[in-house]
Parts: C-alpha cells; sequence; structure tokens
C-alpha cells in the first residue's frame, strides 16, 4: 500500500504525527517537495522531535527514508538536524537516509534574498520562513539552480556559486546590503557536503524497486493545499506543489504507484505568515494560544486561528483526491461552548461554494456559518471513535459530509497513542 499523507490547509496540521501513525507499516518514507521551511514535530516513546528535511521514518530502525529530487536541501541545515536528532539517540546511517542525486542545493545567499525581499516588499511581505525556498527554487525553475549530483564536481560546483554570487551580489547592492563572498558560499556548502554524501545516490531506481517488491511507500507531505504554488492563496504561498501531485513529480513514483491520500487537518484551522484567512477569530486564538497551543514548530511563531473552512477543505480534497481525511487536535476544541464551520463565502452579497482566484475578493469574503454545539468533555482519553462524546463524533461527521470524504483517523492529543482509528 503506498500513502500520500497530505495537508489540507496552511501547514501544521499535525502532518508529523499522522506520518509517524501510518509509518510502523511503511518501509520506506519519502519527503517530495519544500525544505527545511516544514516542522514537523513527532512525540515518540516520550520524546518530542522536531523534523525539517528528515522523513520521520528516520525515528525507526530498518526503514528507509527519502529525501527526493523535489526537495530543496540546505546542506548546513540538514547536518545540524541530523546532529540534533542524532544526539537524541538516533542513529542516521546512509542505509537509513537517502539523499536524491537531483535534489537542489539551498545555498546560503538564498537565505540572504529571502530575508532582503521580504523586507523590500514592506506590508506585502509574503511572510516567508527566511530558509531561502523560494530563491532556490526560483534557481531551479530558471535553470541556473545547484542539484546535489553537482557537488561531485567541486570545479563546476564552485564555478556555479561563484555565477550564483555575483547575481545575488547585484541584488543586495541595489537593497544596501553587505554582498558574499564566492568562496565562502562554496567553503559552508562543501563544509556540510562531506557529512551528506556518503547518503546521496540516484533515488528513482530505488523507489521504483521497493514499489515493484511491493514494500509499502509513504509520503510526508510538507507544508500544506493552501500554501501550494498552484492551488493556495497565492501569492502568499510556498513555492513547490504541496499537493498530492508534488509527490509523484518530487520523487519519480508515478501517479499509478498511488493507493491512497490521506488528507490532514485540524478540527480548526491555523494559519502563520500573510495572506488571505476568512474564518480567523481572534477569541479562538487568544483562546489556543493561553492553552499554549499553536506556536510554530520552525520559527516559535505564534499561529493565527480560526473555524474550520469547509470551502478550503473541499477544494482540498478535491485536488489532492484524499481519500480519507485526518482530524487532528479535536482536544483543542474540549471546552468550547459553541463551535462553527464554514460552508459558503459570501462575495458582494452572493454566496460562493468555491474560493476565489481575485486577490482583492478575498477581502470581501464573508464566511458563511454553520453552528454546532461543543462537547465540553475532555476527549484525552479517548482511545477509540466510539468513545468520543456524541457531539464531537456529529461534528466529524458534518465535516466529512462536507468534503464528501470519510473520517480515517482522528487526533486528540500530540502524543502518537492519541491517534484513533475510524472503523
Ligand atoms: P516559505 O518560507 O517561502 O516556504 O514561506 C512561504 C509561505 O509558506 C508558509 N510556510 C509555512 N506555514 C506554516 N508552517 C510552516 N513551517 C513551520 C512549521 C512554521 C514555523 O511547520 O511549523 O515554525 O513557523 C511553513 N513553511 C512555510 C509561510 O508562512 C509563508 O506563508
Ligand atoms: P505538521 O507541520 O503538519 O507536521 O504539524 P506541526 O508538527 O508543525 O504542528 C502540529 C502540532 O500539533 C504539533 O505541536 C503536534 O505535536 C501537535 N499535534 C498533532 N496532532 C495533535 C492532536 O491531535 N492533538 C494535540 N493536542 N496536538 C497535536
Ligand atoms: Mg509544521
Amino acid at each position: 500500500m503506498n500513502i500520500i499523507v497530505t495537508g489540507l490547509q496552511w501547514g501544521d496540521e499535525g502532518k508529523g504525527k499522522i506520518v509517524d501513525y501510518l509509518t510502523e507499516s511503511a518501509d520506506v518514507v519519502v519527503r517530495g517537495q519544500g525544505g527545511n521551511n516544514a516542522g514537523h514535530t513527532v512525540i515518540a516513546r516520550g520524546t518530542k522531535y522536531i523534523l525539517h528535511l528528515l522523513p520521520s521514518g528516520i525515528l525507526w530502525d530498518g526503514k528507509t527514508n527519502v529525501i527526493g529530487n523535489g526537495v530543496v536541501l540546505d546542506p548546513a541545515g540538514l547536518v545540524s538536524e541530523i546532529e540534533r536528532v542524532e544526539a537524541q539517540g538516533v542513529s542516521i546511517t546512509p542505509d537509513k537516509l537517502l539523499i536524491s542525486d537531483r535534489a537542489h542545493v539551498v545555498l546560503p545567499l538564498h537565505k540572504e534574498l529571502d530575508a532582503a525581499r521580504e523586507a523590500a516588499l514592506g506590508d506585502r511581505k509574503i511572510g516567508t520562513t527566511k530558509r531561502g525556498i523560494g530563491p532556490a527554487y526560483a534557481d531551479k525553475v530558471n535553470r541556473c539552480g545547484l542539484r546535489v549530483a553537482d557537488l561531485f564536481d567541486e570545479t563546476f560546483a564552485r564555478e556555479t556559486i561563484a555565477l550564483r554570487t555575483a547575481d545575488a551580489n547585484e541584488i543586495l547592492k541595489r537593497y544596501d546590503l553587505p554582498t558574499f563572498d564566492p568562496e565562502q558560499q562554496a567553503d559552508e556548502v562543501f563544509a556540510a557536503f562531506e557529512r551528506l554524501r556518503p547518503h546521496v545516490t540516484n533515488t528513482i531506481p530505488v523507489l521504483h524497486e521497493a514499489w515493484k517488491a511491493g514494500k509499502n511507500i509513504l509520503f510526508e507531505g510538507a507544508q500544506g493545499t493552501l500554501l501550494d504554488i498552484d492551488f493556495g492563496t497565492f501569492p502568499f504561498v510556498t513555492s513547490s506543489n504541496t499537493t498530492a501531485g508534488g509527490c509523484c513529480t518530487g520523487s519519480g513514483l508515478p501517479p499509478t504507484s498511488i493507493d491512497q491520500v490521506v488528507g490532514v487537518c485540524k478540527a480548526y484551522t491555523t494559519r502563520v505568515g500573510a495572506g488571505p484567512f476568512p474564518t480567523v477569530d481572534e477569541g479562538l486564538s487568544q483562546y489556543l494560544h493561553d492553552l499554549g497551543r499553536e506556536f510554530g514548530a520552525t520559527t516559535g511563531r505564534p499561529r493565527g486561528c480560526g473555524w474550520l473552512d469547509a470551502v478550503l477543505l473541499r477544494q482540498g480534497c478535491m485536488v489532492n483526491g484524499a481519500t480519507g481525511l485526518a482530524v487532528t487536535n479535536l482536544d483543542g476544541l474540549d471546552n468550547y461552548e459553541t463551535l462553527r464551520i464554514c460552508t459558503a463565502y459570501e462575495i458582494d452579497g452572493e454566496e460562493h461554494p468555491y474560493a476565489p482566484a481575485e486577490r482583492d475578493a478575498w477581502d470581501r469574503a464573508k464566511p458563511v456559518y454553520e453552528e454546532l454545539p461543543g462537547w465540553m468533555t475532555d476527549t484525552t482519553a479517548c482511545t477509540s471513535f466510539d468513545q468520543l462524546p456524541e457531539n464531537a463524533r456529529a461534528y466529524l461527521r458534518r465535516l466529512s459530509e462536507l468534503c464528501d470524504t470519510p473520517i480515517q483517523f482522528v487526533g486528540v492529543g500530540p502524543d502518537r497513542t492519541q491517534t484513533l482509528v475510524a472503523t
């Protein structure tokens, strides 16, 4: 069984935990897009791990973890992540972690360009993680980026880095920012590459052989559908296809290899960074932050919180072809008296069942809400779907109906054991 786990909102849906749960029966875990802008929190054996580029299967013995061709890889960032996770007692050996030779490299200058561009955009900024993701993907699409395979040819790689540095310096000068020394850029990359070198390989045949041998492959999506470069709230998106299709183009495994797509969403909605968020709610944000919830795993930023948005979830289920929903953080709503679900947007007096594409229509979109009674009961100790309070089950049933997708998992706490499976 080959399964894609994809986020249906603006990231941080709790994909890390669902992936970790599904990893138990997976042989191979693959990341196909994004970079270390992702932050996946996994609590396993009582220890909290925060993973950025490493697939969650790394926390298990005997699983193969693949960083696919669609990922943009910051070598120094990956090395420090490996060191941090190894310090937590997890060994990361070349048989456990494979890095695609076709993945693109995030250079230190990409991070600087990311930050410079954000600063120049002022109040129109995207709210990026400043991990250099956009500039690295831009170089890939512009066909001037550096791939991991290029690092084996040091002369070529140093020449490419010098060219990229010259271009970046032009931009940095325009912003009156300090420029880069090309040699220093290259030295930094090569210092990190020494640790990564034994992990680099052509991952395409490895994945195909695993598929053909009937192994279970799990695709770990990063960010979420609403941050997808095509289907998200453009331009407030990331620079990759975060939806199910991105897992195929980002790994070399074809659509015909996919058996299931699990769409992960929270029982409410959160977003970090700028951009449209029609169902954002001050009261709910304050309530969740007061519980110590909803702070970013990568940057610690407080996430804005709002009601469940079935307009966006419905579209997410469509473009991902979700075969099941994983609804996490149901416990976050345990003590809220009245809950809301947005079923349509009202724009200029008309009801719309789908999200608009026009930027200014978002500002005029007013959520049309349906209210449901809360359950006012602690769900964190529930171990099966049937143990959930009736109002919680009714809330989930309504969500499933609005998205035309069955509920497959429900999360009632951050621990691996707090994942309920719908029967
Ligand atoms: P970027 O850095 O170019 O990909 O940013 C572009 C937009 O994508 C959003 N984005 C994210 N949103 C939520 N979580 C993300 N990762 C971390 C996490 C966040 C953190 O998983 O916890 O710790 O703050 C993530 N990565 C990118 C970003 O906010 C921009 O809107
Ligand atoms: P990801 O980026 O989609 O993997 O999600 P993050 O790890 O960034 O954020 C999700 C947060 O919710 C993390 O702190 C998880 O530990 C936590 N989490 C996931 N599922 C649940 C759940 O069902 N209940 C609670 N309370 N926390 C959860
Ligand atoms: Mg996250």
